[in-house]
C-alpha cells in the first residue's frame, strides 16, 4: 500500500436474481459485487467482472437494503468510511470464495452489455481495492490479457467451471486515442508483444501508456458524452454515478 491515499470509485454491479444456493441468506436484499476502478468513464465498455477463485470474500451489509460482496479488508475500510449497516463495524452475512462468485450474472451501470458474468482472474491482489475488478478490455491491458488468456485456454475454463456463453465475444470500443485507435489496450498489448497476464513489466508499461494517453488525448466514442474529451467528462461521469446511487467513493 502506498503512502498517499488512493481514491477509487466503487461500481455497484448488481447480482441478478434468482440467487444461487450459496447466496440464499441474502434473499430480499439488493446484492452487488463492488468493483474498485480508477476509470469510471470507461464503464460503458464493461464485458465481465473479475474475481480471484481462491480469494476470500464476504457479503457485507452496507445499509438497510444493500449488501456488497468484497474482501474483509475493504469491508473494514468501508465501515470506517460510514458504509456499514452497523456504524464503524463490518457486518458479514455470508462468507464466500471466488469460486462461489464465478458465473454470477450481473447488471452494471452504464454497460452496453445488459448482463455480464463474473469470471476468474488469477492476478487479482487481495490487498488492493475490493478484490473485485470490473473488466474493460478495450482500455485496460490487464483485462484484455486476462480475457485473451481465458478464451485461448479451454482447460482453464473447464477447471473453473466457466461456461462458454459467460465469456464475452466482443470488445466494446469506448475511447479513441489518436495514436492507439479505438481499442487502445489491445493495440498496446500487441505492439509490446505481451504474451501472458503475468508479463508484469510489460503490462506496467502498457498501463502507463494507455492510462496517460487515454486521459490526455482520449475522446469518448459512446454514451451521452460521445465526442467529448475524456479529461473533461471523467469527473462528470463519476459524479453522475455517485449521485444516481450506482457507485460510491472509497479510499485506502
Ligand atoms: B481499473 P492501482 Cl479501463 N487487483 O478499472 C488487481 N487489479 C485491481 C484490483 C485488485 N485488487 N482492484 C482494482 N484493480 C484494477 C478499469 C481500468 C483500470 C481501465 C484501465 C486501467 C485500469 C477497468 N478494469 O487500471 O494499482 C482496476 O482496473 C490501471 C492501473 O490502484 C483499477 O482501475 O493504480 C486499477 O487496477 C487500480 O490500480
Amino acid at each position: 500500500e502506498g503512502v498517499q491515499p488512493q481514491e477509487y470509485t466503487l461500481i455497484k454491479m448488481e447480482v441478478v436474481k434468482p440467487f444461487p444456493l450459496k447466496l440464499g441468506p441474502l434473499e430480499g436484499k439488493r446484492v452487488f459485487l463492488a468493483a474498485a476502478t480508477l476509470r469510471p468513464e470507461t464503464m460503458y465498455g464493461q464485458t465481465n467482472a473479475w474475481v480471484l477463485p481462491d480469494g476470500k470474500y464476504g457479503a457485507y451489509e452496507i445499509s438497510e437494503t444493500d449488501v456488497f460482496i468484497l474482501t474483509e479488508r475493504s469491508a473494514i475500510n468501508l465501515a470506517y468510511q460510514n458504509f456499514s449497516k452497523i456504524p464503524q463495524k463490518p457486518s458479514c452475512l455470508v462468507e464466500l470464495t471466488g469460486y462461489d462468485l464465478i458465473g454470477l450474472p450481473l447488471k452494471s451501470p452504464l454497460s452496453v452489455n445488459e448482463i455480464i458474468y463474473a469470471l476468474p482472474m488469477l492476478t487479482i491482489l487481495t490487498n488492493k481495492g475490493t478484490g473485485i475488478v470490473t473488466s474493460v478490455p478495450s482500455d485496460s491491458p490487464d483485462d484484455y490479457m486476462a480475457l485473451r488468456d481465458l478464451k485461448a485456454k479451454p482447460d482453464r475454463r473447464a477447471k473453473y467451471g466457466v461456461k462458454d456463453e459467460w465469456v464475452p465475444s466482443d470488445i466494446v470500443p469506448v475511447i479513441n486515442i489518436p495514436e492507439f485507435g479505438d481499442k487502445a489496450a489491445e493495440k498496446v498489448c500487441l505492439d509490446l508483444k505481451i504474451q501472458s497476464p503475468n508479463d508484469k513489466d510489460k503490462l506496467a508499461e502498457a498501463k502507463r501508456l494507455t492510462y496517460l494517453k487515454g486521459f490526455t488525448e482520449g475522446t469518448m466514442l459512446i454514451g451521452e458524452f460521445a465526442g467529448r474529451k475524456v479529461q473533461e467528462i471523467k469527473p462528470i461521469v463519476k459524479t453522475k454515478l455517485i449521485e444516481s446511487g450506482e457507485a460510491i467513493v472509497y479510499s485506502e
